[in-house]
């Protein structure tokens, strides 16, 4: 079970999207991200286990991009197996239940280009009962604010990866406030923390989907009060 969970992780940081793909060299002709990852799902490996191995597999490679060892190319073939991924665990984050408690507008903001993490909240949150109006990745303040109008009540998350890009997220989260004051905003991604939420104006922060979720019952049940 361990072996085949490392194997998908191995795939992930070395971008070895499926069999067929001819890269990296030294896995040519072996299983790839896609094609272990259905193995691991019919052998009951839990789709949590799977998706720590990714998540372990990315922070390694972008451990080695810091480190210059691998550059671009390398974390976008990265990027693309564990969308491979990805794609056989959709179903089981989204199995929740069906009514809809309310609707969420989400997007990795202005500037960035990072949506695996962004993608993931989407999946758990549905999964959760809620409707999620993704706008996907590089969205600009203007794109959030007609989604807003167009979602009267929403709730609205911005996803961040850069450091440089969490300036762009704190202009979108004011540009929104100055809007619609009452629209309560969840900022996450890996270089933010409740700190820097707070001070840019954002009513929460999350590290995780599921913190996501727990922000967004706990605005609907104050909001229904
Ligand atoms: Co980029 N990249 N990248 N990259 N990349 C990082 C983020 C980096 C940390 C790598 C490194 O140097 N170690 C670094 C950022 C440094 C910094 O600013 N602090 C970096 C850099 C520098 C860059 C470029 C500038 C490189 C260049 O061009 N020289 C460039 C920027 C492009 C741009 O956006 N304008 C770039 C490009 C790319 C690719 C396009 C090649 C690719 C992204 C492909 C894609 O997303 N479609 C990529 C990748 C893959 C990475 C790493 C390796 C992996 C990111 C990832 O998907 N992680 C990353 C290194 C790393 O993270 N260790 C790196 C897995 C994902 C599940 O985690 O996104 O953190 P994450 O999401 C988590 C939580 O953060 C949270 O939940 C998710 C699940 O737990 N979360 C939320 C996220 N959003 C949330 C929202 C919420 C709540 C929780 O509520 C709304």
């Amino acid at each position: 079970m361990n072996e085949i969970v490392e194997r998908i992780g191995l795939c992930v940081e070395r971008g070895k999207i499926n069999k067929a793909s001819p890269f990296p060299v030294t896995m040519k002709g072996d299983d790839g991200a896609d094609e272990l990852t259905k193995q691991a799902l019919e052998a009951d490996v839990k789709p949590d286990a799977i998706l720590q191995a990714c998540n372990d597999g990315m922070q390694r490679i972008g451990e080695r991009f810091s480190r210059n060892e691998v550059f671009v190319p390398e974390l976008l073939m990265a990027a693309k197996a564990m969308h491979a991924v990805m794609a056989h665990l959709e179903p089981f984050f989204k199995l929740g239940t069906v009514k809809v408690k309310g609707k969420f507008v989400l997007g990795t903001v202005t500037g960035d280009l990072h949506d695996i993490g962004k993608n993931l909240v989407r999946m758990v949150v549905e999964g959760n009962g809620w409707e999620v109006i993704d706008l996907g990745a590089d969205v600009k303040p203007a794109k959030f604010l007609d989604a807003i109008k167009n979602a009267p009540g929403c709730i609205v998350g911005l996803s961040a990866l850069l450091t440089t890009t969490m300036a762009n997220m704190a202009k979108t989260v004011q540009e929104i406030k100055s809007i619609y004051p009452s629209t309560s905003i969840i900022v996450g991604g890996a270089p933010l923390s409740m700190d820097a939420a707070l001070k840019m104006g954002a009513d929460g922060y999350a590290p995780n989907p599921q913190g996501a979720v727990a922000f967004l019952e706990k605005t609907s049940a104050m909001n229904t009060v």
